[in-house]
């Protein structure tokens, strides 16, 4: 990256873009010198001013005192953020130079990183409930210190479990955490004897890592951006075909996009990308496929029989590395999952596939990319698995440049601290996997009552069913919510404990999917009274160590110690304990600019870009990770890539499922489809161990009765670049750029429905309706409408554009439908109808 360039990029200048080229610019909302040339007004008139000109030079107002090297909050691209700081105030963040694969880039989103400091709505002390009905907007709220927050919840902990009862209360982590929280929750669950500490895992993205685990040994991504230091060659940016399956990186993951985008004008790889909707990523690539929702498992099965018939394989591999391969032709060939079976499902073309297929098995290497839209259905697992299937037999797993990029399936997971000591209860008896499952057990029992429960997110928001949802945190006997703002949560509350933002906090916040992460200082002091989870949950042990009558003080406080507070002394025990972590330590990570992969085995080695390597780096990281590994390329008990083992396939029939996925999908997709049924009966979880879930039937035929009332497909996802979850809504910046909901509709689809653009529509599904505005877009499928989520009926900052409150897009979602193994929601397919409002 040259000075020049990044001077292009810095707002200082004026001008902004320049670095990701036009085209990649444009795609995020960045205006080029050449755009801002041909705009009415003061540059307009002359020649554009020298884009090097920086107005801060000199500056005795804007030149900071000190800039602190922190890092982003929201997505897994994980940008570094040069915070300027003067007077202890933000007053400018810029990207980082010196990362090749951020290349000195942002997106819109890290304005707003400053605005969640600087914001009349951010909780600031704690809160306790003194009235009001639970969910309701009158709710009333009273400050109170620390000491009594926690006090509360501790005895109403205390008390739940000393009438045997600990696993009535839950935790359930969100993805925006500081990494280890879930380590410090999970000892805190343990002391508590309660199974039930659950992760955002099981809505986000954890079917990939799944499948990944299963059939390669590791749940995690598996190649990685820049250039792999242990062997000096490029990884990802080597590809030569993309091939992109229901993720829409232009707004999601932007800047580890970007990089694609900038190394694929060298390669000229080829990029495919699969979604019901023409998005900013699609309008990248070289080609954009809309199958039917809900039906990508159709399309890869029919990949895979293709390039098997046609011997597009790599036969010596497969032979050397693969079990199971022959079993899988068979299969294929016994249920004629042909790419013209697969047109009749997905509505894509036979020929189609066939030049998509032989595209991928051709051009090696070939990487896959998946993220929400794969991980969504209720399927997810079952497809996830046969995606990996096409990467093994066609010698694209191992290698630079190719691999099985199931996104947010990223590191760390667990983070080991010293063990336990003291003899801690019996923790059995878990709830079926996905948070999703909380009100079906707070209002059935089913298997048991859930009686308390904390989070970090917003449930109301994130959650399948909206009203189901509302309906049991009204039931719940005791809510805690943790977060930045008087979110939809918090209405249901007895207690709401003020979380600190990112700039306030020293630590490792994100992670950038290729499992690399990097160290951030604190830039600002804390906003009021805030605390991070890890000082709240160290906190809370030091509440209960006071009031628990069965146990020393030391069983809380010795387990859950006090200096862990200073994130640095937690990291270190994190690194001298975690296995593959140990090169890891703070100082490393703060003299970089890139961020550090794991695994990571010691400070002499880089970590580790592509798994399962054929090269000595990777030999040695996986012994690292474990001494059974020793030898090891693939990190499954047979050391190779399991399509198929008969211990497998057993595991898998127990839940219903098989080993060699067939195809099946949501009732609610339209036609009649091989489809799913859910048991009453639950049964061991062989993908979660130690928890329960629905058995399953699968290929029966749906009716289709649910499209005689509701004939169209719907779709939730991310709102656009601009959004971030349910956080970015209470920013100004957030509610200005993107504060309406639009939902975007084929404009024949539209016709039919009474509907124009910029008409505001109701939105009705079997659950209920939601309102939004008309986006008439010719990029979707006629059969489908894509209705944002992250709008919210509390989100006050939209008052001040005079916005309207919205209710939850999941509001038209069924909790009941989601992957029985993973814990997937089917957040991307529901039966709707559209009409003006
Ligand atoms: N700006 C922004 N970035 C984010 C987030 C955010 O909230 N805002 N959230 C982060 C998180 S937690 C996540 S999990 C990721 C999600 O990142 P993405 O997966 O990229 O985001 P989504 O919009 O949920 O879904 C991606 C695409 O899936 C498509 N899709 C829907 N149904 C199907 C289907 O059946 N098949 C296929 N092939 N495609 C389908 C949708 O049209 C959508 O364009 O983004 C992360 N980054
Ligand atoms: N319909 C539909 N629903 C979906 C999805 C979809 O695509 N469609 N996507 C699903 C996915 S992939 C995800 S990941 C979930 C996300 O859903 P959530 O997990 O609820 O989203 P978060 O961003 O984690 O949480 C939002 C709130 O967490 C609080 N927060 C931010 N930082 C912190 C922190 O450091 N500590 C604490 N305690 N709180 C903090 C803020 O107040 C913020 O507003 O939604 C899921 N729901
Ligand atoms: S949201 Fe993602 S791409 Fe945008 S600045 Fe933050 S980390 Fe970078
Ligand atoms: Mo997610």
């Amino acid at each position: 990256m040259s000075n020049e360039s990044s001077q292009h990029l810095s707002r200082r200048s004026f001008l902004r873009g320049g670095a990701l080229g036009a085209a990649a610019a444009s795609t995020f909302g960045l205006r080029t010198a050449e755009t801002l040339a041909g705009h009415d007004g003061e540059y307009s008139k002359t020649a554009p001013p020298p884009t090097g000109f920086d107005f801060t030079k000199g500056s005795g107002q804007l030149q900071p005192d000190k800039i602190v090297d922190s890092a982003c909050q929201f997505c897994n691209c994980n940008c570094r953020l040069k915070v300027h700081v003067k007077d202890g105030r933000v007053i400018d963040v810029l990207g980082e130079d010196a990362d090749p694969v951020q290349a000195g880039g942002l997106c819109v989103k890290a304005e707003m990183m400053t605005q969640l400091v600087y914001n009349r709505f951010r909780l600031t002390r704690p809160l306790k409930r003194v009235g009001g009905e639970k969910g309701s907007m009158d709710s009333k709220f009273e400050p109170c210190s620390w000491e009594e927050a926690l006090e509360i919840i501790a005895k109403k902990f205390l008390t739940l479990r000393d009438a045997g009862d600990a696993k009535a209360i839950a935790n359930k982590t969100s993805g925006r955490l500081q990494r280890g929280t879930g380590s410090i929750i999970g000892r805190f669950f343990t002391l508590l004897g309660s199974p039930n500490d659950t992760d955002v895992g099981p809505v986000c993205n954890d079917a990939g890592g799944d499948a990944l685990g299963t059939t390669f040994g590791l749940g995690n991504f598996t190649n990685g951006y820049g250039k792999d230091e242990n062997t000096g060659k490029e990884d990802l940016g080597s590809a030569r075909f993309f091939l992109f399956l229901g993720t829409n990186q232009a707004e999601t993951q932007p800047m580890t996009f970007a990089y694609l985008l900038r190394e694929r004008l060298k390669t000229k790889a080829k990029l495919i990308v699969i979604d019901p909707r023409l998005t900013p990523t699609g309008a990248q690539a070289d080609e954009w496929i809309a199958p039917k929702p809900h039906t990508d498992l159709a399309l890869v099965l029919a990949f895979l029989q293709h390039i098997i018939a046609q011997k597009l394989y790599d036969a010596k591999l497969v032979a050397k590395w693969v079990l199971g391969f022959d079993q899988l032709k068979k299969h294929l060939a016994d249920h004629d999952y042909t790419p013209e079976w697969a047109e009749k499902i997905t509505g894509v073309p036979a020929t189609k596939i066939k030049a998509i297929a032989e595209g991928y098995a051709k051009a090696r290497p070939a990487a896959i990319f998946c993220n929400a839209g794969i991980s969504h259905q209720l399927g997810a697992f079952d497809t996830y698995r046969t995606l990996a299937f096409l990467a093994a037999i066609t010698g694209n797993i191992g290698v630079h440049g190719g691999g099985c990029n199931f996104m947010h399936n990223t590191w760390p997971g667990g983070l080991n601290l010293l063990p336990v000591m003291g003899e801690t209860p019996k923790k059995d008896g878990e709830l079926p996997v996905g948070p999703d499952w909380f009100a079906e057990s707070i209002l059935h029992s089913r298997p048991y009552q859930l009686k308390a429960i904390v989070t970090e997110g917003n449930p109301l928001i994130g959650s399948a069913n909206s009203k189901k949802v509302q309906e049991a945190f009204k039931k719940l006997e005791f809510y805690v919510f943790t977060g930045l703002f008087m979110e939809e949560a918090a209405y249901y509350a007895d207690v709401i404990l003020p979380v600190a933002s990112g700039f306030e906090m020293d630590g490792v916040y994100m992670r950038r999917d290729d499992r690399a992460i990097r160290w951030q200082h604190a830039a600002v002091a804390r906003v009021g009274e805030s605390k991070t989870d890890i000082e709240i949950w160290i906190d809370l042990a030091a509440a209960m160590a006071k009031l628990d009558t069965k146990n020393k003080p030391e069983y809380w406080t010795g387990n859950l110690r006090a200096e862990w507070k200073d994130f640095g002394k937690l990291w270190a025990e994190f690194v001298a304990r975690t296995p593959g972590v140990g090169g890891m330590s703070q100082t490393r990570m703060e003299k970089r600019a890139e961020p550090l992969r794991w695994p990571c085995a010691s400070e002499k080695t880089p970590g580790v870009s592509t798994l399962y390597l054929d090269h000595a780096s990777w030999y040695q990281a996986a012994e690292a990770l474990d001494p059974k590994n020793k030898g090891k390329r693939f990190l499954t008990g047979s050391g190779k890539v399991e399509i198929f083992t008969a211990e497998l396939d057993q595991k898998l029939v127990g839940a219903g499922h098989s080993a060699l996925p067939i195809f099946y999908t949501h009732p609610e997709v339209t036609g009649q489809n091989p489809s799913i049924v859910y048991e009453e009966e639950l049964v061991p979880n062989a993908i979660n161990p130690g928890s329960v879930t629905p058995n399953v039937t699968l290929g029966g035929l749906s009716d289709g009765k649910v499209h005689e009332q509701f004939p169209l497909m719907g779709m939730c996802g991310r709102a656009s670049v601009v959004h971030f979850a349910g956080v970015t809504q209470w920013t100004y910046f957030g509610k200005q750029m993107n504060g309406v909901r639009l939902v975007q509709i084929h404009p024949r689809t539209a016709e039919k429905s009474g509907v124009a653009q910029g008409d505001k529509i109701v939105i009705e599904s079997p659950r209920g309706a939601i309102t939004g505005t008309a986006t008439l877009w010719e990029g979707i499928r006629e059969d489908t409408i894509f209705i944002p989520n992250s709008f919210g009926p509390a989100q006050a900052m939209g008052d001040e554009f005079g916005l309207p409150r919205y209710e939850t897009a999941n509001t038209l979602l069924d909790d009941r439908y989601f992957d029985n193994l993973s814990g997937q929601q089917a957040y991307k397919c529901f039966a709707v109808r559209v009409r003006k409002a």
